[in-house]
C-alpha cells in the first residue's frame, strides 16, 4: 500500500548523501506465521543527521504501515521527522500522520522552522482535519500544522501521494536551508530534548500492543526501547 511512499523517502534520502543499513539483530526483520505478517526496518546513515529509521509492517488486508522518525544532528535545532501511515484494509481505514516534530512550542522557533509546512496544511485541508489525539498531546512534539488524517480510500489514493512528496520537499528543504544562526539552540539542549522525545514517544506509542500481538511481548518490548526510541533503553 506505501511502497510508492516508500519508494519516494529512500529517493530523497539516496540523493542527500544516505546510506542504507540493515537495522541490528533480529530487528532488521520479523515474521509472524500466525498473523501472516512481515515487519521490516532499515536505519539510514544521512549526512546532517545522527539516527533516521525506517519500518514497514505488512500485515495484508489487516494492516499496511510505512513508519519513519528523522533526528537530526545535535547542532541542528531543526524539528525530528515524523511519519505514521496506517492502512486498515479490510476497513477501508486510513490514518495517516505527517509532521514536523518541533523540540519546543516556542513561538519564534515556529516561525524559523515552519513556514512550508504552514503552507502544506492550508493547501491539503481533506488531510488537515482538527482530529483528536487520544493517547497523544498535541501541544507537545507535535506543530499546530501537522497533517493528520482518520480517512478511507479517497484520501489514501487521493491526495496523500502527493502531499507526502511535497511533505518530504519541504522537510529537505529546510534541511538544506541553513535556518540556525544566533537564534539556535545549544546542542546539548537538542540533545536533551530528543531524549525527552524517545521518552515521551515509547510512553504513549499506540503500537506496541500491536506489534505484541504480532511478533510477542520479549521483541516487542526490545523493538520498542532499543530500536524505535533507543534513548528508553
Ligand atoms: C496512531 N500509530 C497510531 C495507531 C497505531 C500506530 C496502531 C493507532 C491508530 C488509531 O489511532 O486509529 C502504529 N506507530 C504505529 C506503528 C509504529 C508506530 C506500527 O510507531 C511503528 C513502526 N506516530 C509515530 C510518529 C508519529 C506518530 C513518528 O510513530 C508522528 C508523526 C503519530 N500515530 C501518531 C498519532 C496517532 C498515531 C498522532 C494518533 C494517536 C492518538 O489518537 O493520540
Amino acid at each position: 500500500m506505501f511502497d510508492p511512499f516508500l519508494e519516494t523517502l529512500n529517493k530523497g534520502l539516496l540523493a542527500h548523501g544516505g546510506e542504507q543499513l540493515a537495522a541490528p539483530g533480529d530487528f532488521a526483520e520479523q515474521q509472524s506465521s500466525k498473523r501472516g505478517s512481515l515487519i521490516r526496518s532499515w536505519l539510514w546513515s544521512v549526512p546532517g543527521f545522527r539516527r533516521w529509521r525506517v519500518t514497514r509492517l505488512d500485515a495484508g488486508d489487516s494492516l499496511q504501515v510505512l513508519n519513519s522518525v528523522a533526528y537530526p544532528a545535535l547542532d541542528n535545532d531543526q524539528p525530528i521527522l515524523g511519519i505514521d501511515l496506517l492502512w486498515f484494509g479490510a476497513r477501508q481505514k486510513l490514518v495517516a500522520v505527517l509532521d514536523f516534530q518541533p523540540l519546543i512550542q516556542d513561538e519564534a522557533y515556529l516561525e524559523r522552522h515552519f513556514q512550508g509546512l504552514k503552507q502544506l496544511h492550508a493547501r491539503y485541508p481533506d488531510l488537515s482535519g482538527e482530529e483528536t489525539m487520544r493517547s497523544f498531546d498535541p501541544n507537545q512534539y507535535f506543530s499546530p500544522w501537522l497533517l493528520f488524517c482518520r480517512g478511507g480510500a479517497e484520501q489514501a489514493s487521493g491526495s496523500l501521494p502527493e502531499a507526502f512528496d511535497l511533505f518530504m520537499q519541504c522537510y529537505w528543504d529546510l534541511t538544506d536551508k541553513d535556518s540556525g544562526g544566533n537564534e539556535s539552540m545549544a546542542p546539548a539542549k537538542v540533545q536533551q530534548l530528543q531524549i525527552d522525545y524517545d521518552r515521551y514517544s515509547a510512553e504513549r506509542d499506540p503500537a506496541h500492543g500491536l506489534f505484541t500481538s504480532h511478533f510477542g511481548k520479549d521483541w516487542s518490548d526490545r523493538f520498542l526501547h532499543q530500536f524505535l526510541f533507543p534513548a528508553t533503553v
